[in-house]
């Protein structure tokens, strides 16, 4: 009899769990139907509340953005980013200095309508120990080892901060960060980098010339951007450099204009070959837009191939005009008197030794 009572007990036990069981899949199952529409087809069913009643998420907007007008945008209109060399809080002291955490990139993205925008508070040039930035190797710039009088040629302000994650950060429409780096210590990162926003701006001014003459220049491969002096001074090839070398500075490029993406310079005057009448195309499109833009004069140099890249052309913001190059009929309008400092760059005493030795010869030296 017990026994019956017993079985017949936990046969009931067995029944209710089973029913609260289903009014609990019945009642979560009609709490999730009114309160979201069941997806028509696929996807899946996620019944987690902390999703469903989640407020949206407030747009995030950097108290930078206030600060991003178009005269922060260059004479080009297409800089993304400002280096500033001195602290963020005194460029801009009606910010929060609670944002001023020293020297590194603030980006300013502020909606997907406004052009995102950064600015690049300096390391300053007195952080270099010796001839290194933490890690990275940069040697002595001409006024750390001899008296420098010409304008120009003073020890930068100070350093970016190149990481592996900052290295993509675009710093105007066509360039990013990484294209100005120094080729080498490929291991080391931090890397340094000196960069001034008026090549950034004459490049995309050259490259807005050349577009609206019909040569397609939306590609520019900068082969040899920044040069650290102590990679200036060893560098062979395509990427050594003059002991004076504007690279060294942060004002001095050699591009090539690859639109079709060969890896090597575009025939940009059309004639069915490439030489350093392409590169020439480049240093006509310079010579206008020095003609607009007086404040952005410098050096322009074209170059026969040293390597599979081919032809190129160097261009700087030095601050005068100065020209030299490949082909003879700029040659001969070149020699005519030449610019102080490219004469100071191939005299003296050259440091350069084995390979790049040549680099010192004033007949051979690049002026860049
Ligand atoms: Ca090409
Ligand atoms: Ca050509
Ligand atoms: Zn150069």
């Amino acid at each position: 009899m017990n026994r019956i009572a017993a079985l017949s007990r936990r046969r009931e036990n067995k029944r209710r769990t089973f029913a609260l069981l289903c009014c609990a899949i019945l009642a979560a199952a009609g709490w999730r139907y009114s309160t979201n529409p069941v997806p028509a087809l696929g996807g899946t069913l996620d019944i987690s509340p902390v999703v469903i009643y989640a407020p949206p998420p407030a747009p995030t907007v950097s108290p930078l953005a206030s600060l991003v007008n178009d005269s922060l945008f260059g004479l080009s209109g297409k800089l993304r980013v400002r280096f500033l060399d001195k602290s963020l809080s005194s460029t801009f002291p009606h910010l929060a200095r609670a944002l001023d955490r020293g020297p590194g990139i603030y980006t300013a993205e502020s909606d997907s309508a406004q052009k995102p925008f950064a600015f690049v508070s300096l390391f300053p040039f007195a952080m270099k120990r010796g001839d290194k930035m933490g890690r990275y190797r940069m040697g002595f710039w001409p006024a750390e080892l001899r008296l420098v009088t010409s304008q120009g040629y003073e020890n930068p302000q100070g350093f970016i901060e190149v990481t592996r994650e900052n290295q993509d950060l675009f710093v105007s429409e066509h360039f990013r960060l990484r294209d100005f780096l120094t080729h080498d210590q490929n291991d080391v990162w931090p890397k340094y980098l000196v960069l001034r926003e008026e090549l950034l701006d004459k490049l995309e001014l050259v490259i807005a010339d050349l577009t609206v003459r019909g040569v397609p220049a939306s590609n520019v491969i900068v082969m040899s951007g920044f040069r650290t002096p102590h990679h200036n001074q060893y560098g062979i090839g395509e990427d050594g450099g003059a002991r004076d070398s504007r690279h060294q500075f942060g004002d001095g490029a050699d591009i090539i204009i690859d639109s079709n993406r060969d890896g090597r310079m575009d025939d940009l005057n059309f004639d069915g070959r490439v030489n350093t009448r392409d590169a020439e195309e480049i240093l006509h499109a310079v010579d206008r837009v020095e003609r607009l833009y007086p404040d952005l004069v410098g050096g322009v140099g074209t170059y026969a191939a040293m390597g599979p890249s081919g032809p190129f052309a160097h261009i700087d913001v030095r601050g005068y005009k100065a020209r030299w190059g490949g082909s003879a009929t700029t040659k001969r309008r070149s020699a005519s008197r030449p610019v102080r400092a490219e004469v100071a760059s191939t005299q003296g005493t050259c440091r350069a030794t084995g390979a790049s030795a040549v680099l010192c010869g004033v007949r051979r030296a690049r002026r860049d």
